[in-house]
């Protein structure tokens, strides 16, 4: 299992949280997403060999949110 953090822009309530989150679990191999509202940091827990990091932010993105950054 491997971990990342994206930092999310646009994210401007919990039904934005629960937008993110329901786009996100859903990927194979993806087995927690943690996400701060406050600071709009995603923590994705993944299989690597299932999902990456390319898949999260395009799923991300197609959801109506920016992806600023790693970490
Ligand atoms: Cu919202």
């Amino acid at each position: 299992m491997e971990n990342i953090t994206l930092t999310v822009k646009g994210m401007t309530c919990m039904g934005c949280v629960k937008s993110v989150k329901n786009v996100l679990a859903p990927i194979p191999g993806v087995a927690v997403v943690d996400i701060v509202l406050e600071s709009g940091q995603v923590a994705i827990s993944f299989d690597p060999t299932k999902a990456g990091p390319d898949q999260f932010k395009t799923a991300i993105q197609d959801a109506g949110y920016e992806v600023v950054g790693n970490g």
